[in-house]
């Protein structure tokens, strides 16, 4: 078994045009975090979020319009990590984002 252990998300360059993002980290299907973050901020964990896995897991960075009901998500990027995955942070942009999730694999 490993662990996975994110560390912080940073908003290089936010996805919304208007006001802040609302990212959040969902780890193998299941949300595990939503904040707000503009451009420039950093959420850092702490304690780190950890989820123990064998083989692979599967890391998606989603961003939410909307509210309540109404939430609409856009999937900003996967990402897929084994027990080899050192290459922090990881990246997930496009030409509109860019975050940049540090972890480790333990
Ligand atoms: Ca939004």
């Amino acid at each position: 078994m490993s662990t996975l252990e994110l560390n912080e998300l940073a908003c290089e360059r936010k996805q919304d045009l208007t006001g802040n993002d609302e990212p959040e980290i969902w780890i193998d299907g299941a949300q595990v975090w939503a904040g707000s973050l503009g451009k420039g901020d950093s959420a850092v964990f702490s304690p780190p979020i950890k989820r123990s896995f064998s083989g692979q897991i599967v890391v998606e960075l989603k961003e939410r319009d909307g509210s309540g009901g109404n939430a609409n998500r856009k999937l900003l990027g996967q990402q897929t990590f084994s027990a080899r995955s050192s290459a922090s942070p990881a990246s997930f942009s496009a030409s509109g984002y860019r975050y940049k999730l540090h972890f480790r694999v333990v």
